[in-house]
């Protein structure tokens, strides 16, 4: 980690001058080759994209280095700790990194934006409550996206000029209508009550993966995930990103443990309601994927697991 927040410190060095220091810029990769995505990390298909934690120990080392809001509530300056106890999950377990554990790889290509994640995970949970469409009711990953990397100050008001939430549900694509949801902003507001419309959110594609206990948890997953320029260019994406390209973001990952409703999730790398606390991507030319430098060789799937233990 300390190594990408240099990477990002020297970006921020040479390439901008509109934000403060100690903030989070990361370089954000080129991939050689689109991964295959099918929930295996397969070789260098991922190699030298921006890898970030979003964990309990990760909220912990985000204190120490950005500051708590509140250490009693794990609240630090740019994440938080929201994990619950389950009915029947162990005190003991539960808001610990054995509740869950993520890595999540990032890189962009001239189709569009390829995220996967690995999850260390004590109980799937994709079903329960009323309504399938409920993602934060469901293990999944939402990324939160400020497209035009405007820093809008905290929305309290329920008023948005740039918010784009994409979720992937931890499950095959054509398993339910709900896998992919996209809620966006529409005249000011929080738009998402056709956020599964097939026609919104055509050409977002993921594969999903039961990984067991691959990653020292119970019900461990992997999600690669692909969400398309060409789609995104229908709403707030002003232009197809180029190099230099900036776009705020932010990672949100329920995890409900078998609740019939919410179960709690993490909120990493900025706080979801609040764009002007996103961390922010460089649209790089820096290659990743196979053959994208020999140096990257060696962030292979032994060491990606290796990560967890
Ligand atoms: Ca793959
Ligand atoms: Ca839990
Ligand atoms: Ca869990
Ligand atoms: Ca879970």
């Amino acid at each position: 980690m300390k190594k990408l927040l240099m990477v990002g410190a020297s970006v921020l060095a040479v390439a901008s001058t509109s934000f403060a220091q100690g903030d989070r810029v990361f370089d954000l990769p080129m991939l050689t080759q689109a991964p295959v995505l099918d929930g295996v990390i397969d070789g260098d298909e991922w190699a030298g994209s921006l890898e970030l934690g979003c964990s309990p120990s990760q909220v912990q080392a985000d204190g120490a280095e950005y500051g708590w809001r509140d250490i009693e509530a794990q609240q630090s300056e740019v994440s938080v700790n929201q994990l619950a106890q389950s009915d029947g999950e162990d005190a003991a377990i539960a808001r610990t990194d054995a509740d869950f554990n993520s890595r999540i790889w990032q890189a962009w290509n001239e189709d569009g934006l390829w995220v996967a994640t690995a999850v260390a995970d004590n109980a799937h949970d994709v079903e329960g409550g009323e309504n399938g469409w409920a993602w934060w009711e469901r293990d999944s990953l939402s990324l939160y996206v400020d497209l035009v990397n405007e820093k809008e100050e905290a929305v309290l008001n329920g008023e948005y000029t740039a918010l784009n939430i994409i979720n992937f549900q931890a499950r095959p694509l054509d398993s339910s209508p709900y896998t992919v949801s996209w809620a966006r902003t529409v005249e000011g507001a929080r738009s998402d009550d056709d956020g599964n419309d097939p026609d919104l959110i055509d050409g977002f594609l993921n594969g999903y993966r039961d990984a067991g206990d691959e990653f020292g948890g119970e019900a461990d997953y992997v999600i690669e995930m692909f969400s398309p320029w060409e789609n995104l260019l229908r709403f707030n994406l002003p232009a197809m990103p180029t190099v230099g390209t900036e776009m705020g973001f932010s990672w949100l990952p329920p995890d409900p443990d078998g609740d019939d409703g919410y179960g709690g999730q993490l909120q990493c790398w900025g706080w979801a309601d609040d764009p002007s606390n996103f961390s922010t991507w460089v649209f790089s030319d820096t290659p990743a994927g196979p053959a994208g430098a020999t140096a990257v060789e060696e962030d292979s799937w032994g060491r990606i697991k290796s990560t967890f233990q």
